[in-house]
This record gives C-alpha cells, sequence and structure tokens, in this order.
C-alpha cells in the first residue's frame, strides 16, 4: 500500500511545514523526517519544502552536509518534489540578502520582482500558470489557479529551458515550475492551492499535483474546464472573529461596529458557530483564504490559549489554503514571571499551521515609534517577525475609525474629501488608528501607519474600518482608496459587505486586493460561491 513506501521531508527547522505534512498524510503517506545527509540519499521521494531567507536555508544545508546529499539525490534522477523556496534553492545564486550561492543545479540568477511597474511585492494569491512542456504532475491543471507567496523569482531563459515546465506572469514572466526526469520543483504551494481528495474529484488542483507526484503511475480522469485561469485572482476571504463565551468556550463572534455583546440584560458574547466546523465550511464553499482574529488576545496571553492553539492545528489538518491568524501578537510576561518574545508567540503560531501571522496593536505602537525616532530599531514584533518568517508572513491589521473635520489644515494626519459628508456637512476626514480592539484612540493615522508598517516588514495589510464593520451597507471605499494607492503591498479589503455587489464594487473602484466579509457568511445571508458568480459575471478575475 501507499503508506508502506514513506515519504522523506526535509525541514530544516526555519518556519511552517506542517501543512506540507499534512497534506502528505492527507494522502496516505507517512512523513519521515531527515536528521542526517544519508536519510536523503536513501529517500524513496524527497520532498523539500523551503521555507525562510534563501541564505538562512542555504547556510544550514551547508553547514550539515545536507546540500551535498541533495545535489548528488538529484543528479541520480531520485524522485524531488521541491516548493517555493525549495525550487529557488536549486538555482545558482540569489539576491535575496546576497548575491548568496545556491545549490547550483540550475543556470540562473533569483531576482526580486520589480514593484515599480504597478505590481504588488510579494506576489500573494492565486495565479495562472502557463505550461511550457509536459510535466506529469502539472498534467491539465493549467486551466485553474494555483497559490503563490514570495517576492523572489527566477527567470527563463536560454540556459534553462530545459527545465522549464511553466511559467507565470505577475509583471515578468517568470519560472512558475521546472521539471527533469523525476526531478520536480514548484513555486506555488500546491499544498495550499485547494483541491478535492478523491481520485474521481474533478478539481484538478492543489493536492492533486502532490498525489501525482506521490503516485507517479496513477491515471486521473481527466474533465474538461469551462473556464481558464488568466491572471492574478482577487481573493475572498472568510474572517473568524474568535474569543472565548462567558462560559469559557471558544467560539466565533461577530461585532457591530467592534461591539460583541448581544444588548440584552445579560449582555453576553454574541456566538455564530465554532471555529474549527466554520474555517472547514468556508474552505469547502470555496473561500481563497481563512483568518481567524483572537480579540481578546491584546488583554488575555494567546499561548496561555491552548484552544485557539488547537483550532489552528485542527483546521489546518484538512483546510488547504492558507491561514492567518492574529490577536496578542507582543512581548509578554506571563503570571509566573517567564518572559516571551513576540517571536516566540508568532513561531507558535507557525507551528501550529499558520501561514500567516496578523499584527494589530502591536504594529501601531511600532509605527509611532518609528515615526517619532525616524530609525528602524528592529525590535518591534513586526520587524522581528518579518526578518526570520519572510515578510510575506507578516499581516498588519489596521482598525481605524473615520473622524470628519471641517478643514484639512485642523490635523497633521492625512486627510481626504469625503464622498458622504459627515453628520455636521464636515467634507473631510481622516482616519485614526486604535488599539485593544478599538477601545483606545491613538495619534496616528491609518494612511501614517499603511506606510510605516510597509517600511518596516509589513507584507500585507488587512484593513478595517470600525464604522463599518458588520453594517452591511458596502466596504469604505474613500479609506480602502487611500491605503490601497499609498502601499505597494498588498491590501485586503475588510468590513462592510452586506452583498455579492460590495466586493465588485471594493475591486472595480480601489486597488485592494482581496476583500474579506464575516457576518454575512456567518448567518449563510451570501454564500461565497455567489459572490465569486457575481465577480465572474463582472469580469472580474476569481478563484473557481
Ligand atoms: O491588537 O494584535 O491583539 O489584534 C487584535 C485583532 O483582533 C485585530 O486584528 C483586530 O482587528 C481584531 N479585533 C479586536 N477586537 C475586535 C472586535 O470586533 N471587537 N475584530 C476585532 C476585528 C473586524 C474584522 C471583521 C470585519 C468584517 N474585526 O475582522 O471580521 O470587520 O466584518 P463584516 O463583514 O461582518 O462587516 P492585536
Amino acid at each position: 500500500s501507499a503508506a508502506d513506501s514513506g515519504v522523506t521531508l526535509l525541514d530544516y527547522g526555519a518556519g511552517n511545514v506542517r501543512s506540507v505534512r499534512n497534506a502528505i498524510r492527507h494522502l496516505g503517506f507517512d512523513v519521515k523526517d531527515v536528521q542526517t545527509p544519508e536519510d536523503i540519499l536513501n529517500a524513496e521521494r524527497l520532498v523539500f519544502p523551503g521555507v525562510g531567507a534563501f541564505a538562512a536555508a542555504m547556510d544550514v544545508l551547508n553547514k550539515n552536509g545536507m546540500a551535498e546529499a541533495i545535489c548528488s539525490y538529484i543528479e541520480k534522477d531520485r524522485p524531488f518534489l521541491g516548493i517555493c523556496l525549495g525550487l529557488q534553492l536549486l538555482f545558482e545564486s540569489s539576491e535575496e540578502n546576497g548575491p548568496v550561492k545556491g545549490l547550483g543545479l540550475i543556470p540562473g540568477v533569483v531576482g526580486r520582482f520589480d514593484s515599480s511597474n504597478g505590481f504588488r511585492v510579494p506576489h500573494i494569491g492565486w495565479n495562472a500558470l502557463q505550461i511550457e512542456k509536459d510535466s506529469l504532475i502539472l498534467d491539465d491543471v493549467g486551466s485553474h489557479h494555483v497559490y503563490f507567496v514570495h517576492s523572489y523569482r527566477a527567470m527563463p531563459s536560454d540556459e534553462n529551458k530545459d527545465w522549464v515546465s511553466s511559467t507565470c506572469n505577475y509583471g515578468d514572466n517568470f519560472i512558475a515550475s521546472v521539471r527533469r526526469g523525476n526531478v520536480h520543483a514548484v513555486q506555488f504551494h500546491p499544498e495550499k492551492s485547494g483541491g478535492k481528495i478523491s481520485f474521481l474529484s474533478p478539481v484538478y488542483v492543489g493536492l492533486t499535483i502532490l498525489r501525482r507526484f506521490l503516485y507517479p503511475k496513477t491515471n486521473l480522469e481527466k474533465k474538461p474546464t469551462e473556464r481558464k485561469a488568466l491572471k492574478l485572482a482577487k481573493r475572498v476571504i472568510a474572517c473568524l472573529d474568535v474569543r472565548t463565551n462567558d462560559r469559557g468556550d471558544l467560539v466565533v463572534t461577530k461585532g457591530d461596529q467592534y461591539d460583541v455583546r448581544e444588548h440584552t440584560k445579560e449582555n453576553e458574547v454574541r456566538e455564530l458557530g465554532k471555529p474549527v466546523e466554520l474555517a472547514r465550511q468556508y474552505y469547502k464553499d470555496g473561500a481563497d483564504e481563512v483568518s481567524f482574529l483572537n480579540i481578546t488576545g491584546f488583554r488575555d496571553f494567546p499561548l496561555g490559549d491552548l484552544p485557539m492553539l488547537q483550532v489552528l492545528r485542527y483546521t489546518s489538518e484538512n483546510v488547504f489554503v492558507p491561514l492567518t491568524v492574529g490577536g496578542g501578537i507582543r512581548d509578554f510576561t506571563d503570571a509566573n514571571g517567564r518572559h516571551y518574545s513576540s517571536l516566540e508567540v508568532a513561531s507558535e503560531y507557525f507551528r501550529c499551521g499558520a501561514d500567516k501571522i496578523s499584527i494589530g496593536s502591536d504594529a501601531v505602537y511600532a509605527a509611532e515609534e518609528y515615526l517619532r525616532t525616524g530609525v528602524k530599531n528592529g525590535k518591534s514584533s513586526l520587524e522581528q517577525i518579518s526578518r526570520v518568517y519572510g515578510n510575506q508572513a507578516v499581516v498588519v491589521s489596521i482598525d481605524p475609525r473615520r473622524v470628519y473635520i471641517k478643514n484639512p489644515k485642523d490635523v497633521e494626519f492625512k486627510t481626504i474629501r469625503v464622498a458622504n459628508p459627515g453628520p455636521n456637512g464636515e467634507e473631510f476626514a481622516w482616519y485614526q488608528c486604535t488599539v485593544s480592539g478599538g477601545r483606545e484612540g491613538r495619534p496616528i493615522g491609518a494612511y501614517e501607519l499603511a506606510k510605516a508598517v510597509e517600511e518596516l516588514g509589513a507584507g500585507e495589510i488587512l484593513l478595517n474600518c470600525i464604522d463599518c464593520d458588520g453594517q452591511k451597507k458596502g466596504f469604505d471605499i474613500d479609506l480602502i482608496k487611500l491605503i490601497s494607492d499609498a502601499v505597494s503591498i498588498p491590501v485586503i479589503a475588510s468590513s462592510g459587505a452586506g452583498s455579492a455587489e460590495h466586493f465588485s464594487e471594493v475591486f472595480r473602484k480601489t486597488n485592494a486586493s482581496a476583500a474579506l466579509a464575516a457576518g454575512i457568511f456567518h448567518r449563510k445571508e451570501v454564500p461565497i460561491q455567489s459572490v465569486k458568480e457575481h465577480l465572474l459575471n463582472e469580469h472580474i478575475e476569481v478563484r473557481i
């Protein structure tokens, strides 16, 4: 049986490979971990999900003799699958904090995407492949979107054209996959690209790619696709605000302008479901990502909050799209006087299956400090986590509140002329950042914050709006336009979705890369599928 022959996984401990592990197990294989270079040489099938930075990875591989073992394994044409950095490391060198020498098996230099031509970096999301040659594992995947998350890429050339099996367009035509004989590597993440698990599944994506690598002799039924993926898709994200209710159970809640309590005599926390169940449901319904926000994390210590870690572990076992978790990421000293750094908190989240972490309050303090001093001291949680895990793994969640003003000169923050005047006829507004779940306003605007956190290493912005949260009147277009035009990292529009039309509106009128909703999904008022169908009808690229 398949399970007799294990899969050898090269995990050098730099980040989250839990989802790759889960996906392999899901497909019926045992996972053996590489301990020594001999384990590589003796592997029947080697999966190499590279994570972290290029230089750090090469360092580890060179020090313990793994680099040499990988090269000789690949030169013998043994079954190999590299993922993401696991593809890049096969090249001669990378410009990431470099030049840094790679394994040198494929001619070419890995360079950074150019964000000057309007393409946001990191390249995050579901993009289309251009199949260049028969790659076996990618057979007919070319019609579907697959999930990418990276800032660096290798480019096709005459020297490496024997290797290139597919490309992807994102400003440049970069290498999406390589194949020679039994050696495969992909820049995207099959383990995060969804996909049904039955052999008769009509959906040939994600896990199917992994399955074809693991069961090379499998002939899979082909089904013509109705629509071909063309370019980077706009993402539709389901968000679960999670907290413990008054009985101590972790539940999904939903606020009304951030107020999550029922206005009854008991004043209980509003409950909309169980986190793991809802996350699975949204994955099946076609959500492109799922976010968990531990909304009381600012006062409770998240590592004390074991149920939240458990939620992540369970969810990542069978939800094969990216998972983000936020709430309480900061330095903390517990009741016993033990100090935890924000990096430790984030690492625990990554180990439990998060692909990205999201920072709220702590990013506001870091941005204020940076703007006050003009120096990046490298000590903020934002800087530390993005240095170790890469900026594509760090989201900053902004919780701004609209403040109307008569005259832009009245404040030192970036103001806009609002589409709809304020209650006293004010024509201008600024967006004040808050911390602690909207409880405290801070002397910094959303615009200033967004620009500062981009410089400090954020890879994406989750842009909420307290005024619009739970109102179902549509996203705050003024705010989202302001912020998505100000930064060159992807922006997720959040707060206020009430209908499928609100999604097309935000994508038409702003440069948001993704749109997130909570209430309408939880209350089953607007299914994710109908949002996608509407966007398709509006000629907005989405993943089907
Ligand atoms: O400050 O690092 O501990 O992070 C706390 C995190 O928890 C932040 O990301 C913050 O946005 C979030 N949060 C804190 N309090 C609340 C609350 O609601 N009382 N939730 C809260 C934020 C906003 C969105 C919501 C959208 C869409 N919730 O997550 O899902 O507004 O809702 P809708 O579609 O129903 O309109 P830290």
